[in-house]
């Protein structure tokens, strides 16, 4: 089922793009920038400290294991691209459960016409193929219409747009089926193993055809492509029709969380990673 609607809506999207224009005088960039960056530095190698009561670090952890393993997160010394500290991130292979492991910064309104700027570094620590292997989300789940609700499971309630191992193996690429997009693809620049590796992920959000997203790993532009990279009412509005459900993105929408690590790892491989010197840009 979950198959078949991402189909659909993937199709449904060849058609319905640039149909539905918004104007931009009604989706103006913030008036005030936002900046978070965290290097993951703490004392003793503590985890809870990234976690703050005063929510000016991270906000929560996101796992599910696999049956049989349970995936790990830690803060490390070594190795580090930053400071004294990164992110050590184990993902097991998934089985008939879908593994997750990664770092979470949620509250965040993120509008469209916004400017965002997503940096890190990340040290992936095998060899084996990476397919489908998600490092990187921007979502929001306010978004979603509490009427519809999980009718169509959970991993569909929070669109948005994705950095995702794609072209058969290990081409970073911007995944956006979670809004009916289809996967902004480049072979252009294989993902470097076993060392640290700078992804660069700028957009400027729009739910037309004219969004901006560029694409850059250890300093070559992999991607500068315009695209829809924000949901948009009216894709969702007929792609649920379809169904026969009435579907209301709800207003106003903002992207809302980012997540790092392995936001998904589809394989049936064990993933070890690092992430250091994250930053989040918001103009
Ligand atoms: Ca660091």
């Amino acid at each position: 089922m979950k198959a078949y609607y991402f189909l659909t809506i993937s199709l449904l999207c060849v058609f319905c793009l640039g149909c539905d224009k918004n104007d931009p005088e009604e989706n103006p960039a913030p008036e005030q920038s936002y900046r978070f960056e965290d290097g993951f530095e703490t004392t003793n190698n503590s985890l809870n400290a990234l976690f703050p009561t005063d929510g000016s670090r991270w906000s929560t952890i996101q796992q599910t294991d696999p049956s049989g393993a349970e995936n790990a997160i830690s803060v490390v010394t070594n190795p580090v691209s930053e400071g004294g500290n990164a992110l050590r991130i184990l993902a097991y292979g998934s089985d008939s459960q879908l593994s997750k492991i990664d770092i979470e910064k949620n509250g965040l309104q993120i509008p469209e016409g916004s400017t965002v700027r997503i940096s890190a570094d990340f040290y992936i620590d095998t060899t084996e193929p990476l397919a489908d292997l998600l490092l990187l989300d921007l979502e929001c789940c306010n978004c979603w219409d509490p009427a519809v609700g999980d009718n169509y499971g959970s991993e569909n309630q929070c669109p948005g747009v994705r950095l995702m191992m794609s072209g058969g193996n290990d081409y970073l690429s911007i995944e956006r089926g979670k809004i009916s997009g289809s996967t902004l693809q480049q072979t252009r620049y294989a993902f470097p193993r076993q060392q640290w590796v700078r992804v660069e992920w700028t957009m400027t959000l729009s739910a037309t055809d004219s969004g901006r997203n560029l694409l850059v790993i250890d300093g070559q532009q992999v991607l500068d492509q315009p695209a829809m990279n924000f949901p948009n009412p009216g894709v969702f509005r007929d792609v649920f029709a379809q169904e026969g459900i009435d579907f209301t993105l709800q207003q106003p929408t903002y992207y809302e969380r980012v997540q790092i690590g392995a936001t998904a790892n589809p394989t049936p491989r064990t993933i070890p990673m690092y992430v250091d010197n994250f930053s989040l840009q918001v103009d």
